[in-house]
């Protein structure tokens, strides 16, 4: 965690066995800066998605999570030149220029959903985290070319890619470097610029990544720790090819369950017995467990049971409205929420989708939270290989009951997948990431994997290419099975060619 973003000369130092594919990649994002910018890039960056297998939406509730890095990333190509950030992508017809100033303390517009604004969100961030380091250098021009393969808005964390490996090539560009813990906390911060109230697990991951093992991702501070996956295990993503923009739905969706959840935190707290005014300070779930815990008898491992029955006793099943949220809370929520843009439109929503659930959401985390230990238990115990198999496949379905029956982030596209990948012979088979369309992650096993896409293809993804959802040609771009790659890199490279 305190090593330094890693530095390598050698794509195969990241690429491995696909190290030739990568080659071709890099050597066309080069061949497309020089003609853009009359240059060669000086370096890359690149940062990987994620697959998140287990432990969704308790990040930003400070809670544990269990993912592993994808080997799908985005390329930064960066060099310093000019007086402005020039920010450009080589899908230019999809994605357009965009000119920035270099001022550091400029605001990224939130309301316009530009692609750039992820750039610039992570240039902010750098400066911020430099500063505080007592380390910023002058802003300087920069000319900048993205190249990302990880799907949008499918839970696989496009937007933790591309965030990452702007950081980093930011920081190279200035001939600078920051501590892994150090970069996976800063870059989580600048998701918020976007507009997103992002936890913090993607950046985490999509940073300290390694090949052949999924990690257990722990925070305040950040920290990862290496979690060996069973023998015979592999896990199949898939696309239900809904897309949900985190940017365009947060008011209802994402941002609304942080808002829900810390709510849920301060109702429990004052329940449990805390001045109202010293409840209200409290951010996470997580923070409510010192309370619960002292009026426990039994042993630690039961907090999340006393905690569930705390929500269950306490709050209230039906959805709550503002003014009882306030009476509860003695304040209004916007001086709760003070500052906070994204919350406060939240807020203003919660009536269009009949308020705010606090019991339901809380009931979730809660159980989530004691999930990813299960499952890190699994993998981590002395089990006969199919029994870890068999008990992981069922953690996996039991969290997406939770997150479709608790949470609300499932969609009718998810569950019909899921039923046919299930049928298919999935042992567990869950959504990934946000939810809300977007990706699942299904549990095979290692000898079942090619009958099993094959069946996926035939009953959930002949018909999306009869709807044109997909061409038939990019079928194994929406269904593959993945292994555990490496996390994100500076490449100054020897050479392309
Ligand atoms: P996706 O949907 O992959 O971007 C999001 C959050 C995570 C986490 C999951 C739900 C961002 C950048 N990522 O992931 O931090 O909260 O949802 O578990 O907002």
């Amino acid at each position: 965690m305190s090593d330094p973003v890693p530095t390598f000369s050698d794509l195969s130092d990241v690429y491995g066995s696909e190290t030739e594919v990568a080659k071709a990649r890099f050597q066309t994002l080069e061949k497309a800066f020089l003609e853009r910018f009359g240059s060669k890039p000086e370096l890359f960056a690149r940062s990987p998605g994620r697959v998140n297998l287990i432990g969704e939406h308790i990040d930003y509730e400070g809670y544990a999570c269990l993912p592993m890095a994808l080997r799908q990333d985005t390329i930064v190509a960066i060099r310093k030149a000019g007086d402005q950030l020039v920010i450009t992508n080589i899908k230019s017809s999809e994605y357009p220029d965009y000119t920035f100033s270099v001022d550091p303390s400029q605001k990224v517009d939130a309301d316009n959903h530009a692609w750039a604004n992820y750039y610039l969100a992570a240039y902010k961030g750098c400066f911020e985290y430099l500063e505080s380091k007592g380390k910023a250098p002058p802003p300087a021009g920069l000319q900048v070319m993205v190249d990302g393969i990880v799907p949008l808005g499918s839970g696989l964390s496009s937007s933790a890619a591309i965030t990452c490996s702007s950081a980093f090539a930011t920081l190279a560009a200035h001939g600078l470097n920051a501590p892994q813990g150090d970069a996976a906390t800063f870059t989580a911060k600048c998701e918020k610029y976007v507009g997103t109230e992002s936890g913090g697990m993607d950046q985490a991951v999509s940073i300290m990544g390694k090949p052949n093992t999924a990690m257990l991702v722990e925070f305040n501070p950040v920290r990862a720790t290496d979690v060996v996956l069973p023998a015979g295990a592999t896990f199949v993503i898939a696309n239900s090819l809904t897309v949900s923009s985190k940017q365009e739905t947060g008011a209802t969706r994402y941002n609304l369950r942080t808002v829900e959840c810390r709510l849920a935190a301060i109702a429990l707290a004052i329940s449990l017995g805390q001045p109202k005014e010293e409840a209200r300070k409290l951010q996470t779930l997580k923070d409510v467990e010192p309370l619960i815990q002292s009026r426990l008898s039994g042993p630690k491992s039961s907090i999340s049971h006393a905690a569930a029955a705390a929500a269950e006793q306490y709050l209230q099943k039906e959805p709550y409205d503002q003014g009882q949220i306030e009476g509860l809370l003695g304040a209004s929520l916007s001086s709760i929420f003070e500052g906070n843009k994204a919350a406060g439109k939240s807020i203003a929503a919660a009536p269009d989708v009949g308020g705010f659930r606090l019991q339901s959401r809380a009931l979730h985390v809660f159980a989530e939270a004691d999930r990813v230990l299960a499952f890190r238990d699994v993998c981590t115990g002395d089990a006969p290989g199919e029994h870890k198999l068999e008990s992981l496949g069922c953690i996996m379905d039991e969290s997406q009951a939770s997150c479709r029956d608790l949470y609300h982030c499932s969609c009718a596209e998810l569950e019909a997948l899921i039923a046919v990948q299930k049928k298919a012979g999935a042992l567990g088979s869950r959504l990934t990431g946000a939810g809300w369309g977007g990706c699942t992650v299904s549990l095979v096993r290692e000898g079942a994997v090619e009958a099993f896409i094959r069946a996926v293809k035939d009953q959930y993804f002949k018909q999306c290419i009869s709807e044109g959802k997909v061409a038939a040609a990019n079928l194994d771009e929406v269904i593959f099975a993945s292994r555990p790659a490496s996390g994100g890199a500076i490449l100054k490279l020897k050479s392309l060619t």
